[in-house]
């Protein structure tokens, strides 16, 4: 049955009427001379493309600057209610390009290097990434910011200021390295310290019972330690410059205060070996997705980065206001996942401990500031910490949790009178030999809202992850479907597709996807579909010559460009192309002259780090890129490559060159992805199971106008239920069989039979937790569809631009827009 074609989302009301920032190219040349001169010593002579790259944004930010100051005297004037995104994660990326296009300096600033003897193109390759988070949740939260500050709202985000990002990724013989990250070895152009907004931070330590005059009494936590909080704010301009909100991130520092009596007592190296202690705090981020590690410092920088963040907003709101009753007016808190659960005990600390604040009073307060993101509905990805550890960091913050638990405890007695196993499942301390805290149901029980990320996540949080707090807090679950902004995921990545938009459409499509439906009509014109195919042969050019610089693989841009990239996990089922491809390349060898349009598959994926599956999932596909690679007798119809160190800067080359979007996890496992959305609106068809936003894409896009397969969430549940064997599948279908008895000769590790042994074991004896087996056969289908179509250029032309038209609704906008109105209660404050 067709799908409506028609978006429901919501007109987004952005700020669409753009001023030109004055500056002409002369302008800028001069600028960015004078900082080569002025800020960095050294001249267009002696300059290399770094210097470069670092006069240019500091000459991008004698404009930044001045929109920043303009913004936050116009909200802190005006006294606005903001929203603060608490987020552990913050995967921003290069800066220079999307500041460019956000001030709408790209062109000038393209033709002052140009006359400077520069290519603007060279210059943003050399920024490092900003690779403070793993995957889509800390992209997300790099979407909303700045679709927050193009809509003029109010907002910051804070994070951690972490020394090292994500891992960076090598091969060697086929295996996954990872190497430390340093963006910011030698400095970075677009943070400001502000020393004036310092914070200290308590940890360990014990609690002590203070009697008050009045026969009451209060706690007082003494701290065994303190750390200090530094801030680095990151300026986030908004599309048009209206706004400049910033990101702000917490360093950790030791705080010399406390270390004193250390110094007095003449232990200079042992308070030096302190500072160092302190400084590991915001030393790394942690490259796990999806699986939490229960390590103390990770308690310890979730704690940290929550502290000081509380603090400022509660300095923010001191600034203007005494009365308590007007916190949950002026201030809303969103925290991204449960990663930064410990602020809502943190602040009923404060207000209880510190402002004395009755306690019922401060959690009336806390219950109207507090809102959750949920992510994920992996069981081993709820985040649940040890009450020992607790006990031993955060000792009064256990306490209050104790308090908090005790008092609901109430509310489901009063719901189910002596349902013990109600109690046992909503605590939220999980009871046993290892006593747990669970962070996920703090959040529920506070939170005013809790939302999912795309349609059928949201409900599966209803059905399946919390349904008793459902029926509890029956308006407390809501939907918020993600979305990805367009400025970096089209305009900036894409500028050949976006001048065509600009072209059939109007250049504000940049601030309205809805737009893009312009197209749709002349899907089927000949001209258009002309341009759109040639621009994806550009892109497609371009990437091969990545790919070449990269692997050494060389690619033809004529065959269908399929790529997978995402982090590696098995419910994302790389396993599966995988298998695919080895069936693929069975063929070809089985029948020379098997007929299939020229294929290159093409992978990015870092593995966290103690992931063993996931490692040799790497491994396999590196392994099978060699031989495919190297091997005469497909005649180039087969290419597999694995790019290293897939990030946001190659995923933005990756998107605008692809012809098919893999999406392919088992369905209820990938809460909405984000990928998906950005590979339709660069004109991908995607190959996808009915999972999280593909879902919502369908209905947008014509589910005819995609390659569907696999079995459906409820289809999951029926076969799970029944009892799943892969063995079934596995006999059935002896191009399956041929497929993973392969990975147990030494054909593609030669001389190390058993080598990728592991991965055929966890799909067969070790249950195929995923379901790879069971939707195989309808992939490969999927596949044959794909190859039949692309014969068809002019089909093909008009399904790609059917599915980049369709995708309006997957704006970054259009959720913030959401979130504005169903849960934040925000309004716009633009500076005029
Ligand atoms: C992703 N989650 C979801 N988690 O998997 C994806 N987790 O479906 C969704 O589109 C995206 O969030 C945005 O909503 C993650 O990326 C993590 O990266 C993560 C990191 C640390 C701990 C747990």
């Amino acid at each position: 049955k067709k799908a409506p074609a028609k978006s429901t989302a919501k007109k987004s009301s952005a700020v669409n009427k753009v001023p030109e920032i004055e500056c002409t190219s002369k302008q800028m040349q001069q600028a960015i001379v004078d900082r080569l001169h002025k800020g960095l010593g050294t001249d267009a002579e002696k300059a290399n493309n770094k210097a470069w790259w670092n006069a240019t944004c500091h000459a991008v930010n004698e404009v930044v600057f001045d929109k920043l100051t303009q913004t936050q005297q116009n909200h802190s004037g005006q006294d606005t209610r903001s929203v603060n995104y608490l987020s552990l994660e913050f995967l921003m990326g290069r800066l220079l390009s999307n500041n460019l296009h956000n001030l709408q300096l790209f062109k000038v600033t393209e033709e002052a290097l140009k006359a400077l003897g520069k290519d603007l193109y060279e210059i943003c390759d050399e920024e490092p990434d900003m690779a403070l988070g793993n995957g889509g949740l800390g992209r997300l939260a790099a979407c909303f910011i700045d679709s927050l500050a193009t809509l003029g709202y109010p907002a910051i985000g804070y994070g951690i200021h972490y020394e090292h990002g994500l891992f960076a990724q090598s091969f060697q013989d086929g295996r996954q390295i990872e190497r430390p990250d340093t963006w910011r070895e030698y400095g970075n152009p677009w943070e400001i310290c502000r020393p004036e907004s310092i914070q200290h931070v308590p940890l360990y330590g014990y609690v002590e019972t203070v009697f008050d005059e009045d026969g009451g009494s209060h706690k007082v936590w003494h701290a065994g330690q303190k750390l200090k909080g530094v801030p680095w704010d990151v300026p986030i301009v908004g599309y048009g410059a209206k706004t400049v909100n910033i990101l702000r991130l917490w360093e950790s520092r030791a705080d010399e205060a406390f270390d004193w009596d250390v110094f007095n007592a003449g232990g200079y190296v042992d308070a030096q070996a302190e500072k160092s202690k302190a400084e590991t705090v915001s030393k790394v981020l942690y490259p796990n997705d999806e699986t939490p590690e229960g390590k103390e410092l990770r308690l310890v920088q979730q704690y940290f980065f929550c502290a000081c963040s509380v603090k400022d907003i509660l300095r923010r709101f001191k600034r203007h206001n005494t009365d308590w009753t007007k916190l949950s007016d002026k201030v809303a808190i969103q925290l991204n996942d449960t990663h930064p659960t410990i602020a809502i005990p943190e602040l009923m600390r404060i207000l209880v401990d510190e402002e004395r604040l009755d306690w019922d009073f401060a959690w009336s307060i806390c219950q109207k500031v507090f809102a959750y993101t949920n992510h994920t509905l992996l069981p081993e990805a709820l985040e649940k910490w040890s009450v020992a550890l607790f006990e031993k960091v955060l000792p009064r913050h256990l306490e209050i949790i104790y308090e908090i638990n005790r008092q609901f405890m109430e509310v489901v007695e009063a719901k189910w009178p002596g349902d013990d196993s109600k109690k046992a499942k909503l605590s939220i301390i999980e009871e046993g030999d290892d006593r747990k805290v669970c962070m996920a149901n703090l959040c529920v029980v506070t939170a005013y809202k809790v939302n999912g990320v795309a349609a059928v996540h949201s409900e599966l949080v209803k059905t399946d992850l919390f349904p008793e707090y459902h029926e509890l807090f029956p308006t407390k679950l809501v939907n918020v479907t993600n979305g990805v902004t367009p400025r970096r995921w089209l305009k900036a990545c894409n500028p050949k597709l976006a001048a065509l938009y600009d072209d059939e459409v109007g250049a504000d499509w940049v601030v309205n996807l809805d737009k893009l439906r312009g197209v749709l009509p002349k899907a089927k014109d000949v001209a258009l579909q002309k341009r759109f195919m040639d621009i994806k042969k550009d892109n497609k050019i371009e990437l091969a010559k990545i790919i070449k610089d990269l692997t050494g693989v060389e690619v033809s841009a004529d065959a269908i460009f399929d790529i997978q990239i995402k982090r590696l996990h098995e419910y994302k089922r790389q396993q599966l192309n995988m298998m695919h491809i080895l069936a693929l390349y069975k063929r070809l060898l089985d029948n020379p002259d098997y007929d299939m349009v020229p294929r290159v598959f093409i992978f990015g994926a870092k593995a966290a780090p103690g992931y063993h599956m996931a490692k040799q999932i790497i491994y396999a596909l590196n392994k099978i890129a060699d031989k495919v690679n190297n091997d005469e007798r497909v005649k180039g119809k087969l290419k597999v490559v694995f790019l290293p160190n897939y990030r946001v800067s190659l995923a933005e080359k990756l998107f605008p060159a692809a012809d098919i979007s893999e999406q392919i996890s088992t369905a209820g496992l990938e809460a909405s992805g984000t990928g998906n959305m950005k590979f339709a609106i660069n004109g991908a068809l995607t190959v996808g199971t009915m999972d999280g936003a593909n879902i919502e894409m369908a209905e947008e896009i014509g589910a005819e106008h995609m390659f569907i397969f696999g079995l459906s969430v409820a289809e999951v549940k029926e076969l799970k239920q029944q009892g799943y064997n892969p063995f079934d599948y596995y006999y059935n279908n002896p191009e399956l069989k041929s497929v993973l008895d392969w990975l147990d000769t030494d054909y593609f590790t030669p001389g190390h039979p058993g080598a990728l042994s592991d991965i055929k074991r966890s799909l067969l004896e070790g249950g195929d937790e995923y379901l790879c087996l069971a939707d195989y056969a309808s992939y490969s289908e999927a596949h044959l569809k794909i190859d039949a179509m692309y014969r068809d250029q002019a089909v093909w032309a008009e399904k790609a631009i059917l599915n980049s038209g369709a995708m309006g609704k997957f704006n970054s906008d259009r959720s913030i827009e959401d979130y504005a109105s169903t849960i934040w209660n925000l309004t716009k404050h633009p500076i005029s």
